[in-house]
């Protein structure tokens, strides 16, 4: 795979040269240039921005210099098209299936913008994708840039090898992945769960299922509902108490379904909707009293 990244700052892509990606690299597994966009800037101050039409703040990235980029980037190499990726936070969700159908191609341009971003037409008239990677606002491009070409390189035929499995990743399944140990069996009065030194490796594979199926419904229940469960899988879930946030894993109550759930693990007997609205269980503010501004 060919990958080209277009950006007024360089250097910030420099960590594609460490570790995982860097090593993929230097195996020739993938190419990766980074083009400073102001080689196509013509003027003394080699301006890449100009004020947004309509009014309002901060700076628009100017069509002339991207599309001077990308006509000559596309033209190194005639015999093949390139999927034209522009991150934005205005983009579409990245997933782990979005990285697997990008480690696809054979040519990927990521186009980073700064300021306010890019303008419109240029990017109408080449991005085939806009790929935002969450919801919070980075300072440009790089940085989104840098997490998919990690994301897309350990996806390429012999970047990972058998060792580290991507087959059994987070997402993988479509779950989140449990807990790992290592050695001592012991740490600070902490012992390993004992089933995964047992030596029984089916139980050992129903252990970690289960661990996966509880982790996931407590952080990000949502994803539940994009998988085929089995019924050995469900009663897990229905099993899993959701309680409270009191600084642990578990989101705050915020529906009258949690509610019910955490209530009745809880042993309360009061009307699930008080307890929605509260956010707690039983009386006075949630357990142990959760640092985070995220814990309301
Ligand atoms: C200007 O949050 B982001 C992101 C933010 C940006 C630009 C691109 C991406 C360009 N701000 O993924």
């Amino acid at each position: 795979m060919r990958i080209d990244v277009v950006t007024i700052f360089p250097d910030y892509l420099r960590p594609l040269e460490l570790a995982l990606v860097g090593r993929a690299a230097s195996r020739d597994l993938v190419d990766i240039q980074t083009h400073d966009l102001r080689a196509w800037t013509h003027d003394v101050h080699r301006t890449v921005d100009d004020s947004p039409y309509g009014g309002g703040p901060g700076m628009v990235m100017r069509p002339e210099p991207w599309d001077a980029a990308l006509r000559d980037i596309v033209a190194r190499d005639p015999s093949r098209r390139p999927r034209v990726v522009v991150p934005t936070p205005a983009g579409v969700p990245f997933t782990q299936s979005y990285a697997a159908e990008l480690a696809e191609q054979d040519w990927l341009i990521f186009c980073c913008g700064r300021y306010e971003g890019i303008d419109g037409r240029v990017v109408d008239a080449w991005a085939d994708d806009e790929i935002s990677i969450g919801d919070y606002v980075l300072a440009g491009g790089e940085v989104a840039t840098l997490v998919m070409v990690e994301a897309v390189t350990r996806l390429l035929p012999g970047v990972v090898g058998n060792a580290e499995s991507i087959i059994d990743d987070s997402f993988a399944h479509g779950l989140l992945e449990g807990p790992v140990y290592t050695r001592p069996p012991v740490w600070e009065g902490r012992a390993v769960p004992e089933i995964l030194r047992s030596g029984d490796h089916a139980a050992i594979a129903r252990w970690r299922r289960e661990e996966a199926l509880r982790r996931t419904r407590r952080r990000r229940p949502e994803l539940l509902d994009r998988i085929e469960l089995s019924d050995a899988d469900r009663a897990v879930v229905a099993s899993t108490i959701v309680a409270a946030h009191g600084g642990g894993d578990d989101p705050p109550v915020t529906g009258v379904e949690d509610a019910v759930t955490a209530a009745g693990a809880a042993g309360v007997v009061e009307d699930a909707v008080t307890v929605a609205e509260r956010g707690t269980i039983g009386d006075g503010p949630a357990p142990s009293g959760c640092a985070s501004s995220h814990c309301s």
